[in-house]
Order: C-alpha cells, then structure tokens, then sequence
C-alpha cells in the first residue's frame, strides 16, 4: 500500500477501491477559521447537535482581524462563545494562521483532518491525511458525519539528492507547478516519497504540501520519519509521533521525479501560480513591495533565515518589506533570539500574526506596481490592487530581492546564513481558550452582522433563466467572491456580500442577477479553482442561480455547488461553448428526473433554438442533496422522516 492507502485503511477503508468510487472517511480533527468559520458554525448550528463529535475541532481567528468597525470583534465574539458552548477549541486572533498553528501544535500523523480552507493540505507535512472543503462539509464532520470523496488517484513525486545552497522548499513545489498546472491535480492526491524527503524538515515539507493546492489537488503527503519525530519533540508532543512509510512495493498511478540538486530559484508570474519562470531570468526589475508570511512561508526557520539576511543592512526606500508571521510562537522566537530587532533595524514593517497581506487585508502594493510575495497565489486582483503583479517565491529570493529593490537571485549573496533551530519551541496556553467539558450554559453572543443562513431551493420540474455572465478558463473564488478588508467583512451576512459577487469581473452583475431572479452562469475549464470559500456558491444561490454550466470545475467549489443546490453541469463537447452567449435563454426540461436518475442530458438554448448537451458526474448521494436544494434541506428533510 502506499501511504495514503494505509491511513485510509486505518481508518477502516478496506479494501482499498478503485479510483472514482466514492468513498467515506471519518475524520478525526477539524479546523475552521473566521472568513468560512461563522457560516461552519451556523450550519453545525443548524444540525441541532449538541457538542462536537470530533477528537478535536479548533476554531481559528486569523483572516480578519483588522477590526475597522464592529463586524469582525463582533465575529470573533461569536466564534468564541460558540466554540465554548459546542467544545471547539478556540485559537485568538493574533495567535497566527490556522495552518501554521495546527501544526505545531496540533498535528498528528496517521490522523486525518479536515478544514473549511483549501491549504488545510499543509497538515500532510507531518503525515495527516488533511483536506480542504466548504464549511458546510466541515460541519457536518463536526457532528460526526464521515467526508464523503471520490478515490483519487495517488501520484508519487520521488524526490532524490538534496536541495542547493539558497534553493528552498518553495523552488520544490513551484516546480511541480510548473510541470502539473493549476488543474493538473484535480482528483489527484500527491505523495512524496524517495531517498530526498529525508532532508526536507516538517516546516519545509508543509510549505510543499501547502501549495499542493493551487495545483487543485485533493491533498499531497508526506510520510511521517524520523524528520517528523524530531519536529514532534521539538514541539513537546513525541508521544504523539508514529513512523508511516509506504510499502517498499507500494503501487501508484503515475510518479514524477524531481532531483531536488538540479533546481533553482523560481519565481510564479502574474497571475497563476503554474507561470513559473526561474528568478535569474527577472533578476535587475524593480519591485515596490516584498511582503514575507503566509501560510506557505511563515516558519521559524523562514523568517529567521530572513532576519539574517537582511540583518546590519537597510532595505531601500523605494521598495517596502513587510513581514508577517505564521504564528504566536515563531513571532516570540523571533523576539527571544533578537531576530525581530534585527528585521526592525533592516526597515521591515511588522504585522499581527494573521493572513494580512495574503488576502488582500491590508499593504496592497501602488497602482500598477510589483509586489513580490512568499505567499501561494497571484491571482490578479487578490493583493488589493486591480493592476499590480503579483510574484511568488522563497523567502529566501523575498530577502534578496527586498535588499536589492529588484529581483536577485539569492545564489549571488555568497554563502547561505546557518540557521540554528531550537530543540524545544515555545509551546504556550496564551492564545488559545479551551473549552469546558460542559459549556451548556454558555450564551452564544451575536452581533447586527450575524444574519440568519438562507437555504437553497429544491429542484422543481424545470429549471430556467438566462446566461447573466459568460467566462474564459481557470475562473477562481477570488474573481466569484472576492476578499479583501471591505468585502471580507460580510462573510457572516449573506445579503450583504452577494452584493459583490464577480464585483471585479463585472461591477453589474449582481443588480443584474437580481433583476432577472437568477439564471446560469457559463464558462471555460476548471471553473471555482482556488479557495474554499463556500460563499462563492452561497451568494449566487442567494441572487437566484441556479446551475453552473462549464467545461470542467475545481473540486472544493463543486462540492459547494451541490451544497448549496447549484447544478454543476459539464459540457460534453467544451466547443459547445461557441454557442452560448451572455443573455440566451437556457431551459432545462424534466429538472428533478435528470438530476435524480440521468448522467447526461439536454439543456435546451431557446434563443439559438439550439440543444446544449451536458453532464452531471455525480455520486447517489449527491442526486438526493442537488435535488433537496442543498445539503441543510437534505439533512432537515432525514431529521424529519
Ligand atoms: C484563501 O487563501 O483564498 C483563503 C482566504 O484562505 C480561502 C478561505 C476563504 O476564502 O475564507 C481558502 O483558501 O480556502
Ligand atoms: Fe490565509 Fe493566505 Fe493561507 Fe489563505 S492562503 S489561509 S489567506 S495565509
């Protein structure tokens, strides 16, 4: 078996099916974090459950926390009484990124994890099976329901020799980018394996499985080995480790190799993260901005390699360096050991322990500018301002970078600091609020921002509307349901965010979608791709659409689709696309027996007169939540029969 077979097994999936069947996975530890966590607990609300079923569930604050106005204190109140009254865990705001904090203090191999963000994946580092999905599907973990995939396909990524002075962990995934795509990884789960894992320590192997995401995969892996004992020990928590290898003949369907001495620094362009080209190729443009942090690249041993480099100099004015760390621990290392003077004196601007820059909360770069990044994706628009470019790469090329005021390539700076890791990490209670055995009689406090959940409608016998927006490939949440500080602010009140829905595609279309009460969407490949935010299917289904009509889609934002009772509807032949335009009319007759008993079937255009043919790939269960109008009605309507 290889390594993901056998914690699926351990999780009593056995035998082991062929890919595509679908598949029901317990899940062990849950995370949630304020941006989707309101909803997630609104919904576990909903389920009329009284405590969480999970070992452990943590509540994170680490999205929002810029505080202009009420609406976020006002989140943050709420997440943390609703975690004491259910037995979530409750990680502050200021305590750093749910990610980075869940592996340190968290984590466990062999366990499986399942988070309401798409970088969950990180938690593969340390040999969890930890995926993203919507809050929806969060919560019901958190009531105890098993997660529902279909059997990926497992791919090897056999990494040999070690990596090269400046080459970073970073340079490993770009690469794998490089070679896959954003979709190259949907319904694929990556495992690294081979003699060069063992030079990768946990932190380097998280930020690999962090990024594992912008290839759309279901997760990538790394195997729990002595690397993973000493992390765990340095982190008080070695009674938790066990070794989880694959099987010397462990069978996959395809594997890639990578000779991690052959690679160089590189660097994604604007604006996909799979635009990989090498740093020396840009080396001499000047950038504005450096920002270091993120989920991806915020460790100890990343911002202390950081505060070497930079130490002693001074960063030139015209180019800015923020630094952002992944968490309250690795923030009082730096302070301990002086390497937070050192970032201060060199120029640096330091931020709270949370997301920030990453999602656009904050240091958008200038009009038109280049903002270099550490962080996992460039999609335009995500930093904040609409016609900068957003570059990612190692924290290592970061420093270099911001100490030249253009592109550098970190292998001109000589020899590499040497960075001397801790044996035992700062493991603290502040930040954390754990909860009571008993939290009965906790009052779960709500602001004016905190609206009520709408639920989908059930499928009727036919469903029609117009094409309100037609789109190229590659769409992302980013573009349907854009963050940023304004935004971000509405996750908790549907009404109000649905205002901004493709609000940087097409400023219209929400009074649009309004109008016409509803209609379709149409567009190109790999449709959803990005985040897991479930609001970028919430709020549609809140402005009336009613079916997505694509030639593929990514597969956390399918998953909401259904959720949330939109028809994610394939394209059979993708050059049917030609046909449709913006403002047709599509009819789909028979709505409710397509979608409960068909695979495939006819969406009529009755302004061409033309027959759309289109496929629905889904599991039984699927049928029963698409045809309910969504999961909660689904759920309700078993409650009460
Ligand atoms: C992101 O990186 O895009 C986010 C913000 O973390 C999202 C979650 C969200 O939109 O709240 C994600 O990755 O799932
Ligand atoms: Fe936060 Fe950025 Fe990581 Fe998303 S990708 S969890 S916004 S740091």
């Amino acid at each position: 078996m290889n390594l993901f077979e056998k914690i699926l097994s351990i999780h009593g999936i056995d035998p082991i099916p062929e890919s595509g069947t679908p598949i029901r996975l317990t899940i062990d530890q849950t995370l949630t974090q304020d941006a989707t966590g309101t909803m997630a607990c609104l919904q576990f609300e909903a389920l009329g459950i009284d405590r969480v079923r999970t070992d452990l569930s943590v509540s994170y604050v680490d999205h929002n926390t810029i505080q202009s106005g009420y609406f976020n204190f006002d989140d943050h109140r709420f997440l943390r009484t609703i975690a004491a009254k259910y037995g979530m865990v409750f990680s502050e705001p200021g305590n750093g990124i749910c990610h980075q904090v869940n592996l340190e203090r968290f984590g466990v191999p062999g366990r499986t994890l399942l988070g309401s963000d798409s970088h969950t994946p990180t938690g593969g580092g340390i040999g969890m099976i930890a995926i993203g999905a919507g809050g929806l599907d969060v919560a019901m973990a958190m009531a105890g329901e098993p997660f529902t995939l279909p059997m990926p396909n497992v791919v090897s990524v056999r990494l040999t020799g070690e990596l090269s002075p400046w080459v970073a962990a970073k340079d490993v995934i770009l690469e794998v980018l490089r070679r896959e795509t954003v979709k190259g990884g949907v319904g694929r789960v990556y495992e690294y394996t081979g003699p060069g894992v063992a030079s990768l320590s946990v932190p380097e192997r998280a930020t690999i499985t962090n990024m594992g995401a912008e290839l759309g995969a279901t997760t990538s892996i790394f195997p729990s080995d002595d690397g993973t004992l000493a992390f765990l020990k340095s982190q008080g928590r070695e009674d938790q480790w066990i070794r989880l290898e694959p099987d010397p003949d462990a069978r996959y369907t395809r594997e890639i190799e990578i000779d991690l001495s052959q690679l160089v620094p590189l660097a994604a362009c604007p604006h996909m993260p799979d635009m990989v080209t090498e740093v020396g190729k840009l080396a001499g443009t000047k950038v504005d901005q450096v920002v270091i942090g993120s989920c991806t690249n915020s460790s100890y041993k990343d911002l202390a390699t950081v505060a070497a480099m930079v130490k002693g100099k001074r960063i030139p004015p015209e180019t800015s360096l923020v630094i952002a760390p992944g968490s309250r621990q690795v923030l009082t290392l730096l302070a301990d050991h002086g390497e937070l003077t050192d970032l201060i004196r060199a120029g640096a601007r330091i931020m709270e322990c949370a997301c920030g820059p990453c999602i656009g909360m904050g240091q958008a770069p200038p009009s038109g500018g280049i903002t270099v990044r550490t962080m996992n994706r460039n999609f335009k628009g995500r930093c904040g301002t609409a016609d900068a470019g957003t570059y990612l790469v190692s924290p290592e090329t970061a420093a270099a970078t911001a100490l030249a005021g253009a592109f550098a390539d970190p292998r001109d700076l000589g020899a590499p600091p040497e960075i001397t890791l801790p044996k035992k990490f700062p493991v603290q209670e502040a930040g954390f609020v754990f909860p009571a055995l008993d939290g009965g009689s906790v009052e779960i406090l709500r602001g004016p921002n905190i609206k009520p959940l709408p639920l989908g409608q059930a499928v009727g016998e036919e469903v029609s509307g117009e094409v309100l927006l037609k789109l190229p490939d590659n769409i992302t949440t980013d573009d349907i349901m854009p963050a940023g500080t304004h935004i971000l602010s509405f996750r908790s009140n549907i009404p109000e965010i649905s205002k901004y829905v493709f609000s940087h595609v097409d400023p219209e279309f929400s009074r649009r979608a309004r109008e016409k009460q509803g209609g379709f969407i149409v567009a190109g490949d790999n449709y959803g791709q990005g985040s897991s935010r479930e609001h970028a299917a919430l709020a549609p289904m809140f402005l009336g659409i009613r079916g997505v009509v694509a030639a593929s889609f990514a597969r956390i934002h399918r998953a909401n689709l259904i959720n949330f009772g939109i028809l994610p509807l394939i394209l059979e032949d993708p050059r049917a696309l030609e046909a449709i335009s913006q403002g047709d009319s599509l009819v789909l007759r028979n709505a409710r027996e397509n979608i409960l008993e068909k695979d495939g079937f006819e969406l009529e255009n009755t302004t061409t007169g033309k027959a759309i043919i289109v496929k629905i790939d889904l599991n039984p269960f699927e049928r029963q939540v698409l045809s309910a109008g969504g999961k909660l009605n689904w759920y309700r309507s078993q409650q009460d029969s």
